[in-house]
């Protein structure tokens, strides 16, 4: 059977071939990728909120969202430039912990995660409610890098990395889908790489 370089890459690295989706190629590497600047975060004056579709809203400094409970999650990255990434650690906050907080109104049924300087990513509800999803403060077992997302990023599993939005400063729920940053530009909504949704609805 014929096997694409991708493909064989996988196979002898001891992964599952299955792992790796369409179009994709694995590295070891952690590539930066993002538009615009990297924000320059002061943690004493940095906030939080949890607004839109919520019985309760909530903004959280630092040091209140950090006494959260915490998790670690293990998952494949697959970004719509062609890189995958297998088995990368995010150790910080689950959903579930700031929805008992903010309580989601039945009308709840998409988010649209806000970052510093006006990135946006939009995903179901479900998206964030999903066990390997993370508010993630750690990458590989320390603090995520300016670069990748300092203080706090979204992950998102099972999508496009595109959605898992870098320098995050606060989720608001919706009842209506709102496109974000890139899906405005044309990226596709959904995202599933397993069906290469990249580009176009
Ligand atoms: N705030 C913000 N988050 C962002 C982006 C961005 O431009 N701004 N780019 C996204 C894209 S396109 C990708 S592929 C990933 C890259 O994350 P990494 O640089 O940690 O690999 O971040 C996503 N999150
Ligand atoms: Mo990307």
């Amino acid at each position: 059977m014929f096997r694409g370089r991708a493909e064989r890459k996988v196979i002898a690295a001891g992964y599952d071939p299955a792992r790796l989706p369409p179009g994709q190629y694995l590295t070891d590497k952690w590539p930066v990728l993002h538009a615009g600047g990297i924000p320059d975060t002061d943690l004493a004056a940095w906030d939080f909120f949890v607004r839109g579709e919520v019985e309760n809203p909530i903004s959280l400094s630092w040091d209140e969202l950090n006494r959260l409970p915490r998790t670690e999650i293990t998952e494949d990255i697959h970004c719509v430039t062609r890189w995958s990434r297998f088995d990368a650690t995010f150790e910080g906050i689950h959903w579930s912990a700031l929805e008992e907080l903010v309580r989601p109104k039945q009308s709840a049924h998409f988010v649209v995660a806000h970052s510093d300087q006006g990135y946006t990513a939009n995903v179901p509800i479900a998206s964030l409610r999903d066990s390997l999803a993370l508010l993630a403060t750690h990458a590989d077992g320390a603090p995520l890098s300016p670069e990748h997302g300092w203080p706090l990023r979204l992950i998102i599993p099972g999508k496009y990395f595109w959605k898992s939005a870098k320098w995050l400063r606060g989720i608001e729920l919706t009842s209506n889908d709102r496109p974000g940053f890139w899906e405005r530009y044309g990226y596709h909504n959904e995202a599933d790489p397993f069906d290469e949704e990249r580009y176009g609805f």
